[in-house]
């Protein structure tokens, strides 16, 4: 399949003056009208050529009301070609799709009866033929027709300007879209579903009907996402004035859906799992997810939408600076410091490993065969991490001054991340040339620092020094400009006044920019235990000198949260390792007793946030820990991990029954909000040592804490603890679990998850058994990924166990699933890609799994790109 490279950009040669289209909805053979109204741009000589799905039949082709015949246009698999065309002309085409038969679910298609549209990134150009590229942009007016029994709801995006009735049953509905937008940002619904209204006044006055559509029944799950929205327009104005502008908001919850929710202008589509939230079927989790992403999606109104993208290549334009806005709106809402160590345990477990691994691309990658692979944890995650960088070095004022200028340029146009950079340059008259090397060079910088205090002059010496190893494709890598937010905190556990670069002040920004570098403070009266990367003002990987008594001291001390939580990491990390050599020799490890006391202490300490409390407590990730291996052993991770969080459960254990007891909540009405989750994530953690510590005997304590549950949180807490045991109470509460649950397919995919995700022998056994559960389908994203997703990502122990099984498990269905859904069967390959990190004889049985899935005939764009490029 062909490249396409940043390289090749050219623009337009036609720009779209309007676009009128005209949908007679039939699930098997709907009709699609699309009249554009075309310009030629001056100078340009060229053929106009319509991108177009091989799913898609053309019907006819007009040109200024006159049809044309089969030779005046060239037709292919995946385009339409029109030559000597006028300067000006309007253009009509028709084309008939199958909605029921899409299973890719990009496009046009049905989910439960229902239609919707997924055109990001290329799913227009699989309903008419187009210019299906972000940087054409135009206004289109769409009228819908469909029989008003089976879809009495009809959605497009902007305003609802048309009603009526027609013949034979049918209705139809016209919406107008008075702002120019590309393809990718059109959308349409029909279908029979239930409504939840509110409003919004804007700060400029403008009332806007806000309407949550989705199926009947769900009515009375949609009030969080309904105060998600309504809390996001808000927190929009205030901290960056930005206004919606349309006076209709609509949001629509569908149950099959390839992604999390896409920002459609006026007209978001949601994966039922993120509208959806009600105690009994949600967890705290879900919650913030629900928030997190409702509030994405509706900044994209302006981060997205008024300002778009040129071409795929700038993803990140879009996707990264939103990110950044929806973290810093969940850090408001909920807690800065809770989030920040949620966002970049989200970064170290999703980006860091893509970013040393054969998949590894820039935040701006330079190529792609299938745009859908790179909605990546990079062009997302690190590119919030490349805004954030921004905004440290800014400042709220300064970034604020660049957005404002970005809109002001900017507003209604398709842009690259050079002229967001060049906004936030030009309005802080600060060169960032050197910055930008984050967008282009891929890799996570290793940071190492070594520390030498001078007693008599009174002063602390760091040498820090940056490399970032090679990349598929980038051989040589620069310096990068690395911030990184640093104090020095004294024998008191306070952060020490201290001089460095003039400035007398608590803490410093130290910049990075050479391959090696000294940093000096003066007036440093005491030897001082160094706090670097507060608040991972950068996306580095830190080393340093610091010890396991620092760690201790930081893990008790630190005034910067995100680094009192880190040096816990850390030294759980450093502990796990030495456990797991042991083990690999043989052994019996030995438990590190200051260890075990700095997590008492942090039990203890009644002046720390119980949501806090509960990120401290739990120990570093499996698959964290092998990020730290040079040859990841799954088995010793895992058994290393759990002998330390035995000991950890023996040494606190009436803390941990207080905890469990004090911090049970009052029973009431559930509140949703970040506290009461602190303290039902806190309550989770201890029965989860109280489990470790006690084994099977905990059993009876699990299932009560499960019987008497009155909220989805806590039953999931108990399950998760109850489904790796080998005790009859595991069985009795997933049967009872899946008896109250069997009609909810969203709480369904919890079940599934849990079993998939067991640590038990025979887990894959029992995920081949739950492939034939009537709850599961290949057809429906949530229920692949909750599964076979679940088993492959979220066991590394036994998706990776000796016999290659696993391996052979995940490329079955990776090829089953591409003749279904290829986006969907291209995202589960990833750990295939992770090979070189394992013995030869795991690095065998993947390489085998990986040739399997590429030998397998004819595979999609999708999975072929990921599979080669794992292998190479
Ligand atoms: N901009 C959207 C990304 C997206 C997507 C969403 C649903 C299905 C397929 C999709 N392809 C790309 C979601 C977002 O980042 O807001
Ligand atoms: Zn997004």
């Amino acid at each position: 399949p062909p490249v396409i490279r940043l390289q090749d950009y050219t623009a337009p040669a036609y720009r779209l003056r309007h676009v009128e289209m005209v949908f007679d909805l039939d699930p098997e053979s709907t009709l699609v009208t699309t009249t554009m109204a075309v310009t030629r741009l001056a100078g340009m000589e060229v053929p106009l050529e319509l991108d177009g799905d091989r799913d898609m039949a053309l019907v006819s082709v007009w040109l200024d009301n006159r049809e044309l015949p089969d030779g005046r246009y060239e037709l292919t698999e995946e385009s339409l070609t029109l030559r000597d065309l006028p300067e000006e002309f309007e253009l009509q085409i028709q084309t008939s799709i199958n909605p029921k038969a899409n299973t890719k679910l990009e496009g046009l298609y049905q989910s439960n009866g229902m239609f919707c549209t997924q055109c990001e990134a290329e799913g227009f150009r699989r309903i008419t033929f187009f210019p299906d590229r972000p940087d054409v942009m135009t206004t289109y007016r769409v009228t819908i027709r469909a029989p008003k029994a089976d879809y009495p709801v009809l959605l497009s995006n902007g305003n609802n300007v048309e009603n009526g009735d027609l013949p034979d049953g049918r209705h139809y509905a016209v919406w107008d879209d008075p702002f120019p937008k590309p393809s990718y940002l059109f959308a349409l619904v029909a279908g029979d579903l239930a409504m939840m209204e509110d409003r919004f006044t804007t700060m400029g006055d403008r009332d806007v009907t806000l309407r949550i559509f989705v199926e009947h029944g769900n009515e009375s799950r949609c009030a969080y996402a309904m105060d998600s929205l309504i809390r996001s327009m808000k927190w929009d104005e205030e901290r960056f004035g930005l206004e919606y502008d349309l006076d209709i908001f609509n949001i629509v919850a569908v149950s099959d859906f390839n992604m999390g929710a896409m920002e459609n202008k006026s007209l978001n589509i949601f994966n039922a799992k993120y509208i959806l939230a009600d105690p009994e079927t949600a967890t705290d989790a879900d919650f913030a997810l629900v928030e997190g992403i409702v509030a994405h999606e509706y900044f994209h109104n302006w981060t997205g939408n008024r300002v778009t993208c040129r071409d795929w290549f700038q993803l990140s334009l879009k996707e990264g600076l939103t990110v950044f806005r929806d973290q810093e709106f969940s850090g408001d809402q909920r807690s800065h410091a809770v989030q920040r160590i949620e966002d970049v345990r989200m970064l170290r477990a999703r980006q860091f490993p893509e970013d040393a691994g054969p998949l590894s691309h820039p935040v701006r990658p330079d190529s792609y065969i299938e745009i859908n692979n790179f909605y990546t944890a990079t062009v997302y995650e690190k590119g919030a991490e490349v805004i954030r960088m921004m905004h440290s070095i800014l400042g709220e004022d300064g970034f604020q001054r660049g957005m404002k200028l970005y809109f002001e340029r900017h507003d209604g146009q398709a842009v690259t991340c050079d002229d967001f950079t060049a906004a936030m340059s030009d309005a802080n008259d600060m060169d960032l040339s050197h910055f930008k090397l984050w967008y282009s060079q891929s890799g996570t910088p290793l940071v190492t620092v070594s520390e030498h205090y001078d007693e008599t002059a009174k002063t602390f010496r760091i040498r820090v020094r940056q490399e970032t190893r090679p990349t598929p494709g980038q051989e040589k890598k620069q310096p990068l400009y690395i911030p990184l937010r640093t104090a020095l905190i004294g024998q008191d556990g306070q952060d020490l006044s201290c001089r460095f670069d003039g400035v007398e002040a608590r803490e410093h920004v130290l910049t990075l920019t050479k391959a090696e570098q000294d940093f000096v403070f003066e007036g440093v009266g005491e030897k001082p235990i160094l706090s670097i990367n507060r608040g991972f003002s950068a996306p580095v990987i830190l080393k340093s000198d610091a010890g396991h008594p620092e760690k201790a001291f930081q893990m008790a001390h630190d005034a910067d949260p995100f680094n009192r939580w880190n040096a816990g990491q850390d030294y759980g990390v450093s502990l796990i390792l030495e456990m797991v050599e042991t083990l690999q020799n043989g052994g019996k490890p030995d438990v590190d007793p200051a260890f075990l006391d700095a997590m008492g202490r942090i039990a203890r300490d009644q002046a720390i946030d119980p949501a806090f409390k509960a990120l401290a407590l739990t120990l570093p990730s499996e698959d964290y820990v092998a990020e730290q291996m040079q040859v990841v052993d799954v088995e010793a991770i895992h058994g290393a991990r759990e002998h330390l969080r035995r000991a950890i459960g023996t040494a606190h254990r009436d803390q941990f029954q207080h905890l469990y007891e004090t911090h049970r909540l009052e029973d009431g009405r559930f509140d949703p909000g970040a506290e009461a989750a602190g303290h039902r994530a806190l309550r989770s953690v201890a029965l989860g040592y109280l489990g470790s510590a006690d084994g099977d005997t905990a059993a009876p304590v699990l299932k009560s804490h499960f019987d008497q549950a009155d909220n989805m949180t806590d039953a999931m807490a108990a399950l998760r603890y109850l489904t790796d045991m080998d005790v009859p109470e595991r069985a009795s509460c997933l049967t009872a679990f899946e008896e109250r649950w069997k009609g909810n397919q969203q709480v369904m995919d919890k079940w599934f998850g849990i079993q998939a995700m067991s640590a038990r022998q025979n887990t894959l056994d029992d995920v081949r058994g739950l492939m034939e559960h009537p709850a599961f389908t290949m057809k429906n994203p949530n229920r692949v990924r909750s599964l076979i997703g679940a088993f492959c990502i979220g066991n590394p122990l036994h998706f990776h166990v000796q016999d290659g099984s696993g391996y052979d498990f995940l490329a079955e269905q990776v090829i089953a699933l591409d003749k279904i859904n290829p986006q969907v069967a291209a995202r589960l390959m990833g750990p295939l890609g992770q090979w070189r990190r394992f013995d030869s004889g795991h690095q065998e049985k993947m390489k085998a799994a990986i040739s399997h899935v590429l030998e397998s005939g004819e595979l999609s764009k999708d999975v072929y790109e990921i599979a080669s490029k794992s292998l190479a």
